[in-house]
């Protein structure tokens, strides 16, 4: 069949090769231009292990191609960004879906009877539905099916949440447990049937807002479990223990599982998905608010911890191992790292060197420098980003170092 996948970013692009692959036939669309036609000549435009010899070969096949503008197909996947924004509520965020409504119009002109329409994107409960209604409102022509029953709907609409790791998409998205969420049986159905041509885990059909929410809370979950180990790295800090020492020890209890802390928590997933959880019932979510808030919170000591380690010397150079939002990845959105590295270099603390070895000089918004430059020249280093560049180094080399290591991968 033919499939049309809005949004080319980290779940789009994946998907829509690896359906691809499986002899669809494909169009990927993206505002972005130069993405269009980077991916047009087989190449790609963000780091993800083994995804370029997925992209190249669903390209060759013939079988994907990208365009700035959507057309008539199938089936419609939505894979746009659902960010968030400040509600009117002091320190309260609200979910702007405004990109899934534009994808939703944008490819309204091209539904036909029967057409499938499959939210992958990270959502507030209800936005499938809220798909629904931007169709009845468009094309209220596909609203309902002359002469049935005036439920059955002429589009089909279901919502399956992405659910892979970053770093490891493409085995994810083959191998994971899938859930779809119908906004009636018949919807989430007709997606099963599509993601089982990719798809070897097990599938779950439910209805739309159950999907919605398994989602949240799946991210949600984590949050919380890091708001954890990052709470107790500053009471162990506080009290004069070392925090990993002591997470070792613990987790060696049966049912302990305790994360690891590190310097906050970034990504688009996880530091904003529990937000759409909260502010869809800000009165109950306290558990879950207070979690997003601690580990907000964590950059900011993580700078204070340099700052007063700076204060020794004269003229402090300061190294950043790092700057993505978590290992091996190119990703520097929401990143904590970024945070506190432009953190320490507007607060004007010392010379700041960063060091990122996954993006080039350049598309960070500040010079990036060699390991080995930083290593030589910084009195302080600061780990923050557990890249595997930065575990293998000869600790020889950090003897004359203040060492702030927030990943603990020095210790
Ligand atoms: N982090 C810690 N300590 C830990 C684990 C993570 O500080 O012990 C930090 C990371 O460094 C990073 C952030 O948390 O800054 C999030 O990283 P992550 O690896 O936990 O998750 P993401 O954001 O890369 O991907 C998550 C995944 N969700 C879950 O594991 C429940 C992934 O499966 C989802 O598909 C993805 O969010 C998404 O797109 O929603």
């Amino acid at each position: 069949q033919k499939i049309v996948v809005m949004g080319l970013g980290y779940i789009g692009l994946p998907t829509a090769s690896m359906l691809a692959t499986k002899g669809h036939e494909v169009v990927g669309v993206d505002i972005n231009e130069e993405a269009v036609n980077t991916i047009n000549s087989g190449r790609i435009h963000i780091v993800e292990p083994d995804l370029d010899i997925l992209v190249r070969s669903a390209v060759n096949s013939g079988n994907l191609r990208a365009s700035l503008v959507p057309e008539e197909a199938d089936t419609f996947i939505i894979a746009v960004p659902t960010p968030f924004k400040n509600g009117e509520q002091a320190h309260l965020k609200i979910p702007d879906v405004s990109y899934v409504d534009a994808a939703t119009r944008a490819i309204a002109p091209f539904l036909r009877e029967g057409s499938l329409i499959i939210l992958e994107s990270t959502s507030p409960v209800g936005t499938t539905e809220a798909i629904g209604e931007i169709v009845k409102q468009l094309r209220p022509d596909l609203a309902q099916h002359p002469g049935t029953n005036n439920h059955s709907p002429q589009v089909f609409i279901a919502h399956c949440p992405e659910r892979v790791l970053p770093g490891h998409i493409i085995r994810e998205l083959v191998d994971n447990d899938r859930i779809i969420g119908g906004i009636n049986k018949a919807s989430a159905e007709k997606a099963r049937d599509l993601y089982n041509t990719f798809c070897n885990g097990t599938i779950f059909l439910t209805d739309s807002k159950t999907a919605e929410m398994s989602k949240l809370v799946e991210n949600s979950f984590r949050d919380v479990n890091i708001a954890f180990a990052n709470e107790l790295s500053l009471i162990s800090d506080r009290v004069g223990v070392n925090v990993w020492d002591v997470i070792e020890l613990a987790n060696r209890h049966p049912r302990v599982n305790i994360l690891n802390p590190g310097p906050g928590v970034g990504g688009h997933c996880i530091a904003v998905d529990p937000w759409f959880v909260v502010s869809a019932a800000p009165e109950e979510a306290r558990l879950i608010r207070t979690a997003r808030e601690v580990n907000d919170h964590k950059p900011h000591w993580v700078m204070n911890k340099i700052k007063a380690k700076a204060e020794r010397f004269k003229e402090p150079v300061i190294g950043c191992l790092g700057l993505s939002f978590k290992a091996n990845i190119d990703d520097l959105r929401e990143s904590p790292a970024m945070e506190i590295t432009r953190g320490l270099i507007s607060s004007g603390v010392g010379r700041v060197m960063a060091c990122e070895p996954n993006v080039c000089n350049g598309s960070a918004g500040m010079e990036l420098h060699e390991l080995s430059q930083v290593l030589r020249e910084a009195d302080i280093l600061v780990v923050l980003v557990d890249h595997d560049e930065f575990k293998t180094i000869d600790k020889e080399l950090l003897k004359e170092k203040v060492v702030i290591d927030t990943r603990g991968v020095w210790r």
